[in-house]
């Protein structure tokens, strides 16, 4: 099968970025391994278990946010961008992290949180003190609605539902206006259209490079834009069903300036900064003089924006985390859940890697800090298909074209946590959806059946390295309960296991190192209708990969749906295959067509 006709423009062939072959991994460190026995995770703990990641073979680190921080969500909320939270260590250990990582050949990406600091933040403190604080102007301050009072009901300035329940405004009564925040309260909005406010956030970004950390994860970035009247004022969004409140998306998703600040970003920050890993190219390539990694994520962004955002003659970012897959299993809010259709989710990745397969480049993901595991939901976590579902998604996930990225826990396939009770649930966003239902009168039993499948505490409970009583993350009380299936499904038992889900993951990341098919291959879905057998090729320079993945319990007859997959040899399984024809209950192959 020879795809890619002669006018196939292919420019990433010839001068690859280092990233294309690369693969990230996610470490929140809240959750991955504690040092000192407080019961959450730190860079000690980090700096012990890094052997796991250089086994598994990845080529980069991010890092969620280390940062000084109140932690009103999990160090989402930062109160000083220079430092490192004495709860997760020292300065020393995260130079310390750096160089480990260097030597061992891997890169540091930090997670940058500025559309929004923590309230307790030097420069929200400064401008709450007055309205006339030189720092006033760098966060969103606006007077009540015209002809109400602060305080009164509906006299918010805008109707916009805030990500973390109720409105996005919260009153100040010392001044009687109101502060903007997307996010939870503890999270007031940076005012991007400030000039100050750039630079500030371009100096801390040059400060961590300078300190040798090799790019950025940035959180929300394409919310810094809002898209603010000439008066000041902004505006109301269309109402939310059955609530008083609006969806104020459109004036904050990919702004008017979005692009303009993303290149002056680049100007400012990344322009001609590239630095070799501990003095040799990582991934076997010359580096060229671009060694830094920067993603975006981007709720909401379109395949349309995306590729503005990506095309590398732009200048604004490596690539964008997008959502369209991770929203397909909910019906406008993640509190909705329905289930996933097969066909949707080939028609998203398909556009997906339609639309960036001549400019720009996807990132790859399942799961992260924010989604439920990835084998409970679009897999089957039962004990008979754990494991095949965990590697038949990875296969899926990671012959796709782009970068992907890999959530501790994920490579153990680690699966949500059986929450009995709200008085288990830790996440910012859980307790207060749970406390606004409670509230609109809602069926405790019926909303907490929802958290138990959408909440991202499922994403948080603690890495679980062997079937100790705390599954060797701790030796204290882990902030977050330990799945009780640790005993089981831990990096201890499946490291030494060739057929362990930790094992998959390996040979999957090293077949995207050593063959050039599956980082810059064309991608060509097959089968777009089918319900549970998701199939596509990759082709490059005249070879061809075949990746078939049976997505259900249903054995599939492959001679009759894709005979060519018969007689081609096979790259990478994750069965042992007994018969040729017929692909097994969540069987995933990697062939390369005769
Ligand atoms: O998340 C942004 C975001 O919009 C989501 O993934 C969010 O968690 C989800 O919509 C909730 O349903 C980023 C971070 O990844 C997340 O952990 C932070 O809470 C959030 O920004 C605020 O910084």
């Amino acid at each position: 099968m020879q795809l890619g006709g002669p006018d196939t423009f292919r420019p990433m062939s010839q001068q690859a970025p280092w990233w294309t072959s690369a693969v990230v991994y996610q470490v929140y460190p809240r959750s991955f391994q504690d040092s000192d026995g407080d019961g959450i995770g730190d860079l000690g703990g980090i700096l012990q278990r890094l052997d796991h990641l250089t086994d598994l073979g990845v080529d980069v680190v991010w890092l969620s946010p280390v940062y000084p921080s109140p932690q009103a969500d999990n160090g989402y909320d930062i109160s000083d961008y220079q430092g490192i939270d004495p709860l997760f260590g020292t300065p020393a250990q995260l130079d310390e992290l750096i160089e480990a990582l260097h030597r061992r050949g891997m890169r540091l990406v930090m997670d940058l949180v500025v559309n929004h600091t923590s309230d307790e933040h030097p420069w929200f403190l400064e401008s709450r003190a007055s309205r006339t604080s030189a720092k006033r102007d760098w966060y969103w301050w606006r007077p009540p609605r015209a002809g109400l009072a602060a305080g009164d009901p509906g006299a918010e300035p805008t109707n916009w539902q805030s990500f973390f329940s109720g409105s996005v405004w919260e009153l100040d009564e010392a001044s009687g206006e109101y502060f903007l925040h997307l996010f939870d309260r503890k999270q007031p909005d940076l005012n991007w259209e400030n000039p100050e406010v750039r630079d500030a956030v371009y100096a801390m970004m040059r400060w961590w490079l300078d300190r040798g950390v090799d790019g950025f994860r940035m959180d929300v970035i394409n919310m810094i834009s809002k898209d603010v009247a000439p008066d000041g004022s902004l505006h109301d969004g269309p109402p939310l069903p059955g609530s008083a409140l609006g969806d104020g998306s459109a004036s904050y998703l990919c702004g008017p300036r979005i692009h303009e600040f993303l290149q002056e970003m680049h100007r400012e920050v990344f322009a001609g900064r590239g630095h070799a890993v501990g003095g040799r190219a990582v991934g076997g390539r010359a580096d060229g003089d671009k060694a830094l990694l920067t993603v975006g994520e981007m709720p909401g962004v379109t395949v349309e924006q995306a590729r503005l955002f990506t095309d590398p003659a732009r200048a604004e970012v490596d690539m964008v985390f997008q959502f369209e897959h991770v929203g397909l299993d909910f019906d406008g809010s993640k509190w909705r859940p329905v289930p996933l259709r097969m066909r949707d989710l080939k028609a998203s990745f398909g556009r997906w890697q339609a639309a960036l397969a001549d400019v720009g480049w996807n990132s790859l993901y399942w799961d992260n800090h924010d989604q439920p595991r990835a084998v409970s939901r679009f897999g089957d976590d039962s004990p008979e298909f754990r494991r095949d579902s965990a590697t038949c998604l990875a296969t899926l996930l990671h012959l796709h074209r782009g970068t992907p990225y890999v959530y501790q826990g994920e490579e153990l396939g680690m699966a949500n946590y059986p929450f009995a009770g709200i008085d288990e649930f830790r996440d910012v966003e859980s307790l207060n959806h749970f406390a606004g239902a409670m509230v609109a009168g809602e069926d405790p039993a019926e909303v907490l059946a929802v958290l138990r499948r959408m909440s991202r505490d499922n994403a948080r409970t603690p890495v679980q390295w062997d079937g100790s009583p705390s599954a060797g993350f701790s030796t204290g009380k882990p902030w977050l309960a330990v799945n009780p299936d640790h005993t089981e499904w831990n990096a201890a038992a499946q490291r030494a296991d060739p057929h362990s889900v930790l094992a998959h993951y390996r040979r999957l990341i090293a077949l995207r190192h050593e063959n050039p098919v599956v980082a810059l291959g064309d991608f060509t879905m097959l089968l777009p209708e089918h319900d549970e057998v998701y199939a596509f090729t990759r082709s490059l320079d005249g070879e061809t990969l075949l990746v078939v993945c049976n997505m259900s319990r249903t054995r599939q007859p492959l001679a009759t749906l894709l005979p060519e997959a018969i007689d081609a040899e096979l790259v990478l399984g994750n069965l042992p295959s007994a018969d040729p024809a017929v692909l097994g209950p969540w069987e995933a192959r990697v062939l390369r067509s005769a």
